[in-house]
């Protein structure tokens, strides 16, 4: 199951669903609040019509709340809270039942990877398993040039096929895995892959 940041699904639930709920629960529009970051996969939410929902950002980095055309699309989002800003809210009050789909238009904020890979020398990276469909992005910085290439097999640094762009000091490198299976992953920068800059993707 992809997850993806800062999008966002909200299902309207309409009246019957609301006769069906509790009878405590008085029929009075509720407010709800999202908390809208990167790194966070939202689940569906499900709100009665007339509930209004307030997203509030404040971690520094500047967002935006979008109008998406379904759910894990972040092509064609439509910006609806103004230009983007590193503190906002914005509130929507929802008075027709139906499926609404939002997402943050900054940056790659919406289609972030799944998994992420910070890369680099001195780390045993365990097994990562993922659902096939999911993406992961290896990123580093910090001076040592580096790079991704595909080996193959564990432990081997023979015939690596470097996958990524040219080397760099600061780099990512994204990969999505459409099928089941094992793969391998190693630096092919000097003998970094010897001294352990390796990682197996376990694909189900
Ligand atoms: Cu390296």
């Amino acid at each position: 199951m992809k997850s993806t940041s800062c999008l966002l699904i909200i299902s309207l639930v309409g009246l019957v669903l609301v006769q069906g709920l509790p009878s405590n629960r008085k029929l009075l529009a509720e407010e709800l609040s999202i908390t809208w970051m990167e790194g966070t996969p939202y689940a569906p939410l499900e709100i009665a019509v007339g509930d209004t929902v307030t997203w509030t950002w404040s971690m520094g980095s500047p967002h935006d709340v979008s109008t998406a055309t379904a759910a894990d699309s972040c092509t064609d989002l439509t910006p609806i809270s103004g230009d983007p800003v590193e503190e906002g809210t914005y509130s929507q009050t929802f008075d027709t039942a139906g499926t609404y789909f939002f997402a943050c238009s900054v940056g790659d904020h919406c289609d972030e990877a799944d998994h992420a890979v910070s890369w680099k020398l001195g780390v045993t990276y365990p097994t990562l398993n993922i659902p096939s469909g999911d993406s992961v992005t290896w990123s580093w910085d910090g001076g040592v040039p580096h790079n991704v290439a595909s080996a193959p097999g564990a432990g081997r640094c023979d015939d690596l096929q470097v996958l990524s762009d040219a080397l760099s000091t600061e780099g990512n490198f994204s990969k999505t895995f459409d099928s089941a299976g094992t793969y391998y992953f190693a630096c092919e920068v000097d003998v970094h892959c010897q001294d352990g800059m390796q990682i197996t993707i376990q694909v189900s």
